[in-house]
Parts: structure tokens; C-alpha cells; sequence
């Protein structure tokens, strides 16, 4: 940094402020804000980044700028976000800022068209380009190809995911119903695996991997869909302001009479299911302000405004069996669906109470009310065996020698509760399972020849509170991570090499050890939550005691302190441990670990919906092979096999799209970066940016650089071949030969010389002409 230049320097809202350095220190720089004059302050020396000389320049591609740090990515994205530019290229990755409204023509028809064949570059920084890209490489290499879109809640991944599916299918398919189908099948998906949450009123409860595959021909021809870990909780419990799946609150509002009184639907305030979270909806768009604006009497919020409010769901149900209908589904297959809907609804509403009996079993709560025979109709079952396997549970006795005795043992009321809540999660996410599996039916193939696959997982994430679910999503963005790092970080020192460019080792942290503390053998985090599910008495505490023993001086693992977990609750501080991923160190809570690792069916009610008269419930359970230990595996398999499944991939080549989300408040234009700069800098983009600082970030084919600029130079020069007249041009200009490098099949340049080079080649015709004379000079 030199002196008298502008510098980014840290800032609590902003992520930085433009200032000058005023005074060096041992690690510090005393720094003047350029807006508050005489304001200085002192900032950590490793925090303060050059600036740009103008900072109202934005660039395309970040690696543009002359200084690649995170405080000039961070300002680019800003600028560009001020003009609607929400994306920008890091080199080959996308950045993509959520933008809350929608951009006129961003995405229209004309649009789409446009990003057709056109290499990464020649046009403004677009998911369709990215999604090009991948098609272009797939044919040219004969290789399929994988997007990873990543980001946290609400940071735009679904809606990216759909753009690139959307942009794909319009592309290159052969215009037949299985394009339209790969698009009308997410509204179904989200229908059932999408929720309101407090980040994002359409938060995705389940990751997905979309394959489009194609034939010989390079076009679609068909898709799959695999989904990963289904928050199963949200079920049976939502917070305050949360709700449970679309689905419920949909079918409550959308139903026709018929069916409604078939399915004996009623308001969501009437189902425990739905009326611990918030049951008014929140139209996608809307947020709470505006609704609150919308009120305009308090009759108006009794009467009026709960209708209104309820319309939307009205719609989303109409808009939904519309897609139903284009995706193949019939009447019954959809009354099925809806059927065990409603038969998990009613089921939530069963209550128990204590017999009073010394046996200390429980019996049914108000035993008039139809609630359990609507449920048991539902889900095709007897109500008397419904009833008699949630209030007791069937054990094999191994006392006195008798090995093998089946008892009957009366359930406490916490543990009827318990094993009703299992019940709808297995139902629930059998349902889901067979939601994904018949939309998979919707577009089959025979032979393909490639695909390409759109992940879209949910991203790193870091509440107040942290429990199994987040541990399971950090796990997962762990090994992505891993993934990224390899791919980007290695693959660059590798072309640096393969180009003979001599540049000196790329340095990026290794991430094994955190994920080798999750899953490694035996020792492992979930092998040992694994072990404690199979002890007779299985405790959150002594879980999290395990795992500390375990792993005593383990540099990612640390105790909690005390304060962190005891401060909002009365929670022991040995119930939870911190491990210090990749983004950043987040604290577990243990509590309920053990039983979220295992919410398992007891046997007897197992059997039940096994049994069922109902087929349709039937094949739910057998296809998804709910068998205490095959379902366990099965579930943990799933996530594990997220971050393996790239691993494995490795032969498929990768595109990365970063999703962003501006601000908390979910609106438009409202640029809140400080958050921002956290996203940034846990998506891995910064270390991009140090390891592109320090070599050569733009790079060029020397065909390609021929091409570009062989139509302005003389007959002499483009008699050349391709490598020779580039390094002729170079000459010619005069460019200094610290700023760009010649490999063997590309040139790279120093950050920021690229686009002076491109400025020079590009500017007006006199300029132009004196250049092909100096050119000339220099042949003869
Ligand atoms: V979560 O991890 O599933 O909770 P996502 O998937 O990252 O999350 P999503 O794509 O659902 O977020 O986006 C959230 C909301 O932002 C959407 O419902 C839209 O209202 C809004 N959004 C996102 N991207 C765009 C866009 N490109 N243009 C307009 C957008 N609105
Ligand atoms: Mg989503």
C-alpha cells in the first residue's frame, strides 16, 4: 500500500470504508475515514486492502481490478447490485446477489436467447451464461457436467436452480412435454418440502440434486431428482414464527368442498400441527410491513384481512394442482397424496392424559372426539390397533431366561406423545419420498448420454442456538468445501504448472481433519452418536462427554465456554462442543441429538402402517424400507453420500454459483455489507481472491486472442501463427513483462492488465492506426 492512496479499511454496518493510512504501528494503521475527516482510527494491519483508484468502476469479472482483496469484491458487487447488476464473475465462479424484486427483461424469453453458444465473458455476467457453459463443455468434452449453487437461507439458490433448469430445457430440448415437465415438477417439491421460515418465506427444508440428461444428440431427454436430508422435525414442531410444509396450510385453504369434507379439513388453527407456528400466510413477496400496511381496521384484521391473507394459499393450491396436472398426475393419485396430508394432520390433534391406574399408562383424551377415527380412516387403519400400539409398546422380554417373550408395556403420556410425533414423521417423510419418486416417473429416459446436475443445497449456517440440523448442513458444506477448494485451488496450481508458467506453490487450508472429526470410524462424531443410540439409557450429555474424551486436544474441537450456552438457557455447558469449521466456529447443542439421530418407529406401530388396508400407504412404507436400522442408514447415508457424491464425480467438470442475500429484512434494494462480506468470505471467495492476487487471474487462448484482434492488425502479423503474433502484439505495445506471462497454450496477466491491454486493443480508430504503425515498425 502506498501513501496517499485510498484504502479499505474495516467497518461494523459497511464490511469496509474508504480511508487513507495517517500512521503506521507495530500491527496496526491509524486510519482516516475519507467522509469523517479527523476521525481516525486504529485497524488491524491484516484488515486494510488497497482500493481502486476509481471506486465508482465496476467491473464484469472481479479480476479485473487492478487490487484482488475482499474489500474491492465487496465494493464491486456493491456498485454493480446499485445498478441491478446482481451478477459478477470471480474468474470462472458466479456471484449472485439476491435482488428481492424482479429486474425487467432479466430473465426473459429474448434474454435466454441471447446467452445461447456465447462463451463465458461476451456478454454481462449471467446464470444463463454459467448454464451455457456447462453445456458447452459437455458436448465438447463429452463429459457431464455439475452446478453447485451455495449460499445461505434466502440467498437465492431455488431460484437460480430454476433458472438454470428453465434455461436449459428452453435451450435444448426438443420442445416436447418432458421440458416443461422438469420445470413444473419443482412447484410439487416445493409444496411438500418448502416452508415459511423467519429467513425466507419459501426456505427449501431439503437439499436437491437435478440431473437434465441428454442423448447422443445433445438434447434433453429426461431428469432425476435426488433430495437429501428432510428437516423431519418441522412436522410435529415449528417455532413462533415459522410454519410447517406449504402442503398442509394449502389443502386447508384450497380443498373443495368435497374433498374437504372427505378429509374432514378444517382452519389451520384447528390442527396442533400447524397452530404452534404462525397459520396466517405471507404471500412470497410480501413482507411483514407490508402486510401490517395492508390492514385497515381491526375488523379488517379479524375478518377481512385472514381471508386475504389465506388467498394466497388458495392460489399456491390452484397453482399447484395445476402443475400436478402438467406433470401427469390423475384425481386419485393427487387424493392420495392429499389423503395422508389430512391423516397426519389428524393425527397430531390426538391427545393422552394419565390413566391415574398404578400401571402409569395413558389413555386417549376425550375419547368422544372423532379425531383418531378420521385418522385411522385416513391412513387406512384399525382404529382399535391405532389406538392400543400409540399407548403401549411390544417388547421382547430377554428376563428370567425367557428370551423372546412378547409384552405389552403401557407408554407414559410423554412417551405416547413421542412415539404419535414418530408416526407423522415417518408418514410424512415416506410421503415426500414417494413425491420425489413419482416426479422422477414424470420424465423417464432410456439411454442418455450425459447430464448436467444442479445442486442446490442449503449453505453453511450459524444460529444463536445450533442443533443436530445444523451440524448435519456445516458437515455437509464441509466436505463442498473440501470439494471447492480442490477443484478451484488445485486446479489452478495445476494449469499454472501444466503451463510452465514456474509460479510457486498455491497455499489453501486443508480442511480433512474437521471433516475426519465427523465421520471418521468409531471415532467420529456420528459414529459415536451412533454408539450412544445403542446404549440401554442414551443421553445428550453423555454423548457430548464422549465426544470430548474422544478427541481431547483435537484442534477443531473445543468446550464450549461456559457462557455461550449456559446464557439463554438453563443448559449444562457440557452439553454441546464447538468445532472450528471452515467459515467459522460454531457451538452445538447436544440436547435432543440423540433423539433426532433416531426417531425410529417402535415396532408394534411399525407393523401397523405396514399392515395397512390402505395400498397406497402401504407402498409408501414398503418402498422406503422404513426398518428401524435400514431407514437410520439410509437417512445418514444420504447426507454423507452429498459430499461424496462429488468425490466420486470427479471426472464430471464443475461450475460454482455463490448466492447472496443483501439484507435481513428480505427487501429491495438495501445492501447491508458487513453481512455481505460474511457470506463472501465463507463461501471460499476471498482465498480465491488471495490466490488469484498473487498469480494471474485473466487468461486467454492464444486463438482466442488471435481471433479477437486479427481483424485490426496488418496481413504480415496474422500470417503468424497464433502464439507468435501474440507475442509480437505484446512487443509491439510495448507492455511491461512483469504484467502478463506466456504459457503454452494461453497468456496470462497480472490482475488488472488484461483489461488495459483490451482498452489499448479497443480504443478509437486513431489510436488504432498508430498502433498497426508501431506494429508495422516492429515487423520490419
Ligand atoms: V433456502 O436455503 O431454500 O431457505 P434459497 O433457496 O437460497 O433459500 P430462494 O431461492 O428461495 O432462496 O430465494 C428467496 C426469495 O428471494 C425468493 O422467494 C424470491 O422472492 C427472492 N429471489 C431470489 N432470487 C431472485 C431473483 N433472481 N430475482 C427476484 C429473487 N427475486
Ligand atoms: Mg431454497
Amino acid at each position: 500500500m502506498e501513501d496517499g492512496k485510498p484504502v479499505w479499511a474495516p467497518h461494523p454496518t459497511d464490511g469496509f470504508q474508504l480511508g487513507m493510512i495517517v500512521d503506521i504501528g507495530a500491527d496496526t494503521l491509524a486510519i482516516e475515514p475519507l467522509n469523517q475527516k479527523g476521525k481516525t482510527f486504529l485497524a488491524p494491519m491484516n484488515q486494510v486492502f488497497p482500493a481502486e483508484e476509481d471506486v465508482n468502476k465496476h467491473m464484469e469479472d472481479n479480476c479485473s481490478l487492478m487490487y484482488l482483496n475482499e474489500g474491492t469484491l465487496l465494493n464491486n458487487v456493491r456498485v454493480r447490485y446499485s445498478k441491478d447488476k446482481i451478477y459478477t464473475y470471480v474468474a470462472n465462479i458466479l456471484i449472485a446477489v439476491n435482488p428481492y424484486y424482479d429486474i425487467p427483461k432479466l430473465y426473459v424469453p429474448e434474454t435466454i436467447k441471447s446467452y445461447r453458444g456465447r462463451s463465458l465473458g461476451t456478454l454481462p455476467p449471467h446464470v444463463y451464461a454459467i448454464a451455457d457453459k456447462a453445456y458447452r463443455d459437455m458436448r465438447v468434452l463429452k463429459m457431464s457436467q455439475s452446478i453447485i449453487v451455495s449460499g445461505e437461507s434466502g440467498a437465492g439458490k431455488t431460484e437460480n436452480t430454476k433458472f438454470v433448469l428453465r434455461y436449459l430445457t428452453t435451450s435444448y430440448g426438443t420442445g416436447q412435454d418432458i421440458d416443461e415437465r422438469i420445470v413444473e415438477a419443482n412447484p410439487l417439491l416445493e409444496a411438500f418440502g418448502n416452508a415459511k421460515t423467519v429467513r425466507n418465506n419459501n426456505s427449501s427444508r431439503f437439499g436437491k440434486f437435478v440431473e437434465i440428461h441428454f442423448n447422443e444428440k445433445n438434447n434433453v431427454v429426461g431428469g432425476f431428482v435426488s433430495h437429501y436430508l428432510l428437516e423431519k422435525s418441522r412436522i410435529c414442531m415449528q417455532s413462533k414464527e415459522e410454519r410447517n410444509y406449504h402442503i398442509f396450510y394449502r389443502l386447508c385453504a384450497g380443498a373443495s368442498e368435497d374433498i374437504r369434507q372427505k378429509l374432514h379439513l378444517d382452519s389451520p388453527d384447528s390442527f396442533r400441527y400447524l397452530n404452534q407456528g404462525c397459520t396466517r400466510y405471507f404471500a412470497s413477496k410480501d413482507t411483514d410491513k407490508q402486510i401490517m400496511q395492508n390492514r385497515k381496521s381491526p375488523e379488517h384484521v379479524k375478518l377481512g384481512a385472514l381471508k386475504d391473507l389465506l388467498l394466497d394459499d388458495q392460489g399456491d393450491f390452484n397453482r399447484m394442482c395445476g402443475a400436478m396436472k402438467k406433470i401427469g398426475l390423475d384425481d386419485t393419485e393427487k387424493l392420495d397424496l392429499f389423503r395422508v396430508v389430512a391423516g397426519v394432520l389428524h393425527l397430531g390433534n390426538v391427545d393422552f392424559e394419565e390413566t391415574g391406574s398404578t400401571s402409569g399408562g395413558c389413555i386417549l383424551m376425550n375419547q368422544s372426539s372423532p379425531t383418531l377415527a378420521y385418522c385411522a380412516d385416513l391412513l387406512g387403519l384399525d382404529q382399535e390397533d391405532l389406538r392400543v400400539s400409540l399407548t403401549t409398546r411390544v417388547m421382547l422380554t430377554t428376563a428370567g431366561g425367557a428370551k423372546g417373550t412378547v409384552i405389552k408395556v403401557p407408554l407414559k403420556v410423554e412417551q405416547a406423545n413421542n412415539a404419535r410425533d414418530a408416526l407423522a414423521k415417518a408418514v410424512y417423510s415416506c410421503l415426500f419420498d414417494h413425491v420425489v419418486r413419482r416426479v422422477n416417473q414424470c420424465f423417464p429416459f432410456n439411454t442418455s448420454s450425459n447430464f448436467i446436475g444442479v445442486l442446490d443445497i442449503a449453505g453453511f449456517e450459524y444460529f444463536e442456538h445450533n442443533s443436530f440440523e445444523q451440524f448435519c448442513i456445516n458437515y455437509c458444506n464441509e466436505k463442498l468445501q473440501q470439494f471447492f477448494n480442490e477443484r478451484i485451488l488445485k486446479e489452478e496450481q495445476e494449469l499454472y504448472q501444466k503451463e510452465g508458467l514456474g509460479v510457486s506453490e498455491v497455499h489453501y487450508v486443508d480442511n480433512q481433519d474437521c471433516i475426519d472429526l465427523v465421520e471418521a470410524k468409531l471415532v467420529g462424531i456420528l459414529d459415536i452418536l451412533d454408539e450412544e443410540n445403542r446404549l440401554p439409557l442414551p443421553s445428550d450429555q453423555h454423548f457430548a462427554e464422549a465426544i470430548h474424551s474422544k478427541h481431547k486436544d483435537h484442534f477443531r474441537l473445543t468446550v464450549p465456554r461456559k457462557s455461550k450456552l449456559a446464557v439463554h438457557r438453563n443448559v449444562r455447558d457440557d452439553e454441546g462442543f464447538m468445532v472450528r469449521h471452515f467459515a467459522g466456529a460454531v457451538c452445538y447443542e447436544t440436547t435432543q441429538f440423540v433423539e433426532k439421530n433416531n426417531d425410529a418407529l417402535h415396532m408394534s406401530l411399525e407393523s401397523l402402517v405396514c399392515e395397512s388396508k390402505d395400498k397406497f400407504v402401504r407402498e409408501l412404507f414398503e418402498n422406503s424400507n422404513n426398518s428401524k436400522d435400514s431407514k437410520q442408514k439410509a437417512g445418514k447415508l444420504s447426507f454423507i453420500s452429498v459430499g461424496n457424491k462429488f468425490k466420486v464425480r470427479k471426472e464430471t467438470g464443475s461450475s460454482f454459483i455463490r448466492c447472496v442475500k443483501p439484507n435481513l429484512k428480505m427487501v429491495s434494494h438495501q445492501f447491508e455489507g458487513a453481512q455481505i462480506l460474511s457470506q463472501l468470505q465463507c463461501s471460499g471467495m476471498v482465498s480465491v481472491l488471495d490466490l488469484m492476487q498473487g498469480g494471474f487471474p485473466s487468461r486467454a487462448a492464444f486463438h482466442e486472442l488471435y481471433n479477437m484482434y486479427k481483424q485490426y492488425m496488418p496481413d504480415k502479423l496474422t500470417r503468424l501463427d497464433p502464439r507468435l503474433f501474440c507475442k509480437a502484439l505484446f512487443k509491439a505495445l510495448g507492455l511491461n513483462e512483469n504484467d502478463y506471462k506466456f504459457g503454452l497454450t494461453r497468456v496470462f496477466f497480472r490482475p488488472g492488465k488484461f483489461a488495459e491491454f483490451d482498452q489499448i486493443m479497443k480504443s478509437d480508430p486513431d489510436h488504432l492506426a498508430e498502433l498497426v504503425k508501431k506494429v508495422n515498425q516492429w515487423l520490419v
